[in-house]
C-alpha cells in the first residue's frame, strides 16, 4: 500500500522516488558541490553558531537550556576523578540537551500537517512524503520517549551537507525594524546586492537578531526581540513559488523561525508557520534557525561578496527530529 495517494497542493511528494526522507537535498548533486568548492578563495572561516547555552532563559516554554552532568557509574563520578591504580585524571559528561534550543537544524520531521493523506475523507497527521505520527514518528510513550524512524535527523547528516550557501542581507537593506519581506522586497534585494541563487544552493538570509540576542547575553527580552528584524514572509504566494522554483535545499536564518512570526495569531485554520507547512512538510527543505550569521555577513558585506562554501552536518542522532549545528562557511 503506498503512504499516500492524495498529495498536498504545491508539494513534490514523490518526486525523489516514494521513499525519500531528504526532500530537496537530493537537488545537492556532487557536479553542484565541486562547483561550491569552487567558491574559496581566501581560505578564511566563520564558524556560524552562538554558543548552544544561548539564547538563555526559555523563550519557547518547552525549550530550555542544555544541563551538562558528570558521567556516573553508580556511586562513582567520572568528573575529575583520579584513576584507582595510577595518576591519570578523567572526565565524562552527559547532557539534557533540547535539540532545537539554540543554532539548529529542523528535521522534515519537525513540522507537519492534518492531511487526507490516505483519501479516506478523514484528515490524519503526516509529515513529508506521507510519513505518519503514530507509526513512522512514534510516541510520545508514558515515560516521554519518542523516535522518529522516517525523517529523523540523522537522514541530514548523511546526506552531505556542504555546498554552495549564499547570503541576502536584510539588514543592510531594510535595517533592524520589524517588518515581513515579501516577494517584490526580496527581488529587489537580491538584484540591488547581486545575489544569484542557484539550485542545490543553502540561502542564508541575514537580520541582526543574533547581535542583538548576543548582546542581552543570555538574559533575552522577548518582547524587544518581536519587535524587531526583517524576516521572510512565508504567507506570500508568490515568495512560496520563488522557494519552489529557486531549487533552493534549505532556508537559514538568525532569527528564530527564519519566517516573519505576524502570522502566529492568524484565523483559525490557517497555518501558523506557512513557511514551516511549504518547507518541511510539501517540499522537503530543510530550515536552519538561529544560526549566528553577523561575521560572515559582514565580510561578504566589505568584499563585495555573497556565496561560500557552507559545511553544516546536524549530529547523527538517529530518530531525533532536530538538532544543534556548529556550521561553517568558507570563504
Ligand atoms: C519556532 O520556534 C516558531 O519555530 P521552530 O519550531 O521551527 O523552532
Amino acid at each position: 500500500m503506498p503512504r499516500w495517494i492524495n498529495r498536498p497542493e504545491g508539494s513534490n511528494w514523490g518526486d525523489f522516488g516514494p521513499d525519500d526522507q531528504i526532500g530537496r537535498m537530493n537537488l545537492l548533486t556532487p557536479r553542484r558541490r565541486l562547483a561550491a568548492m569552487r567558491e574559496v578563495s581566501e581560505g578564511i572561516v566563520f564558524s556560524l553558531s552562538l554558543p548552544l547555552d544561548f539564547p538563555g532563559g526559555r523563550m519557547v516554554p518547552f525549550r530550555a537550556p542544555p544541563q551538562i552532568h558528570a558521567a556516573r557509574d553508580g556511586h562513582v563520578c567520572h568528573y575529575n576523578m583520579v584513576w584507582p591504580d595510577g595518576p591519570e585524571i578523567t572526565c565524562d559528561d552527559y547532557v539534557v540537551l533540547h535539540t532545537q534550543y539554540s543554532t539548529q537544524w529542523d528535521s522534515l520531521a519537525h513540522h507537519g500537517m492534518l492531511f487526507d493523506a490516505d483519501g479516506d475523507g478523514v484528515a490524519e497527521k503526516v509529515f513529508y512524503n506521507g510519513f505518519r505520527a503514530g507509526e513512522h514518528l512514534e510516541g510520545p510513550a508514558d515515560d516521554g520517549r519518542v523516535c522518529a524512524h522516517a525523517l529523523g535527523i540523522e537522514t541530514l547528516a548523511t546526506a552531505g551537507v556542504q555546498g554552495r550557501g549564499i547570503l541576502i542581507n536584510l539588514k543592510a537593506a531594510f535595517g533592524m525594524d520589524l517588518r515581513p519581506v515579501g516577494h517584490d522586497d526580496l527581488m529587489r534585494t537580491i538584484d540591488a546586492q547581486g545575489v544569484e541563487v542557484r539550485p542545490g544552493d543553502f540561502v542564508l538570509f541575514y537580520s541582526g537578531f543574533d547581535r542583538m540576542l548576543l548582546d542581552m547575553n543570555r538574559q533575552p527580552d522577548a518582547e524587544r526581540l518581536q519587535s524587531h528584524c526583517a524576516a521572510i514572509d512565508g504567507a506570500d504566494k508568490r515568495l512560496q513559488q520563488w522557494i519552489v522554483d529557486s531549487g533552493a535545499v534549505a532556508l537559514i536564518s538568525d532569527t528564530m523561525a527564519v519566517e516573519f512570526l505576524g502570522h502566529f495569531h492568524g484565523p483559525p485554520g490557517e497555518p501558523k508557520l506557512p513557511l514551516h507547512d511549504l518547507c518541511l512538510f510539501r517540499q522537503g527543505i530543510f530550515l536552519g534557525e538561529m544560526w549566528y550569521l553577523e561575521e560572515l555577513a559582514e565580510w561578504l558585506l566589505a568584499n563585495q561578496r555573497h556565496s561560500f562554501l557552507l559545511t553544516a552536518p546536524p549530529l547523527r542522532l538517529p530518530g531525533s527530529v532536530g538538532s544543534p549545528v556548529t556550521a561553517i562557511a568558507t570563504v
